[in-house]
């Protein structure tokens, strides 16, 4: 049946004016995700493409600096202490041993790289390390990102001083499930620290999990809840929950219907059309078929290395040929140096570069 274009003509005021909304409501969001997915892909590439190069792709790198032993109980994650998973608990990586780690993702061609550790929080001790860590992969020229758990007021000043870049700190999901998936922290601590990073100067990246056994309905309020802040997070990562045996999430788990993640993927987009999506864990159960949808509904981030913190991720290789084959590329320098405010309201095409042409063995 063909969609009356009347309708696709309100559809179209979704492109707005360039103006970034902060009160979108969950009816409308989940009117937008119920699309058409042709309508849905269309506005999401027009807005794509109002801030971002549509075929470049920003490459981050991750590290586990202090892996498992983590007192929090959430129940998806592989280095909770409650569960028993496997993981072994380490202590805090040497800072040369980071920095070295930071080189060699540079020369793997990431711009960004985000160091994880697994704690409630950081202890004031740890954080003369942690600063020292940001430092030093600053002055790798990369841009930094850091996920230590909740932060005080002091805590981010220093990290600020520091000179770091994002601060990544995911809300994981609804504020109606979280109750589900974590008792030892609530949707309130997570949205406290955000505010937090966002008061103390350094840059947000806040997203969260799919296929943990939530609704709908769920995904949808946890985008809601990110782009009704007062300012949109700067980069907004989507996981796919990777399975880890021996965890609560085991038993709830569901396979995320792959059409449903592309339309979360282009809400994102649409809801937040100035930040970085990031297709984050997951991405090594997806088709290339898959993610090259996710990217046309607008993502343009992802984690290269053949490990995210404590589970497997498509290896460079992987991933540079499957870029190669859409006709699109890493980006060499930070993709938000990108951003065209000015575009006009409509289609907002932006001049760009010409991509590289697929290779033979691409085609
Ligand atoms: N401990 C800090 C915290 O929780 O904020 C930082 C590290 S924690 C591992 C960072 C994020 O990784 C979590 O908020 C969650 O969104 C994501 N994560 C953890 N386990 C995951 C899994 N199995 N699959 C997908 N994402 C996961
Ligand atoms: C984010 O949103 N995803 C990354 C990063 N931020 C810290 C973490 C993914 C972790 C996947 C499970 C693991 O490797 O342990
Ligand atoms: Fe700890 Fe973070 Fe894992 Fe929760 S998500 S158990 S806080 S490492």
């Amino acid at each position: 049946m063909s969609v009356p274009r009347q309708a696709m003509g309100d559809r179209l005021s979704l492109l707005g004016t360039g103006d970034l909304r902060t009160d979108w409501t969950q009816e409308e969001a989940a009117a937008i995700h119920a699309l058409p997915l042709p309508d849905l892909i269309f506005i999401a590439q027009c807005l794509h493409r109002r801030y971002f190069d549509p075929t470049e792709v920003e490459t981050a790198s991750l590290l586990s600096v202090k892996t498992g032993g983590c007192p929090e109980d959430c129940g998806y994650c592989s280095q909770s202490a409650h569960h028993k998973t496997g993981v072994k608990a380490t202590k805090l990586m040497a800072v040369d041993q980071v920095i070295e780690e930071a080189r060699r993702a540079k020369a793997g061609g990431a711009t960004r790289f985000c160091m994880g550790a697994a704690w409630r929080g950081p202890k004031d001790r740890d954080m003369g390390q942690v600063c020292a860590m940001i430092e030093g992969v600053s002055a790798l020229g990369m841009e930094t990102c850091v996920t230590l758990g909740m932060l005080t007021e002091p805590q981010v000043e220093r990290l600020g001083e520091a000179g770091l870049d994002y601060y990544n700190h995911n809300i994981d999901t609804s504020r109606a499930y979280y109750p589900e998936i974590a008792t030892t922290r609530s949707m309130d601590d997570r949205l406290e620290t955000l505010a937090l990073v966002r008061a103390g100067g350094i840059k947000v990246c806040s997203g969260g999990i799919v296929g943990m056994g939530e609704t709908m309905e769920d995904r949808i309020a946890m985008l809601v809840i990110l782009a009704t802040l007062e300012q949109h997070p700067e980069s907004v990562p989507i996981n796919v929950w990777n399975e880890i045996k021996g965890t609560p999430v085991m038993e709830k788990s569901r396979p995320v219907e792959p059409i449903a993640f592309v339309r979360l993927v282009a809400l994102a987009r649409i809801l937040m059309p100035k930040s970085v999506v990031r297709l984050s864990a997951g991405r090594h159960a997806m088709s290339d078929e898959l993610q090259a949808l996710c990217f046309l509904a607008g993502a343009n981030s992802i984690f290269t290395g053949d490990v995210l913190l404590t589970t497997g991720n498509p290896g460079r290789g992987k991933d540079f040929s499957l870029l190669e084959k859409l006709g699109m590329r890493a980006a060499l320098r930070p993709v938000h140096e990108d951003v065209c405010d000015d575009s006009p309201a409509g289609v907002g095409l932006r001049p760009q570069s010409a991509p590289p042409a697929p290779t033979v063995e691409a085609q």
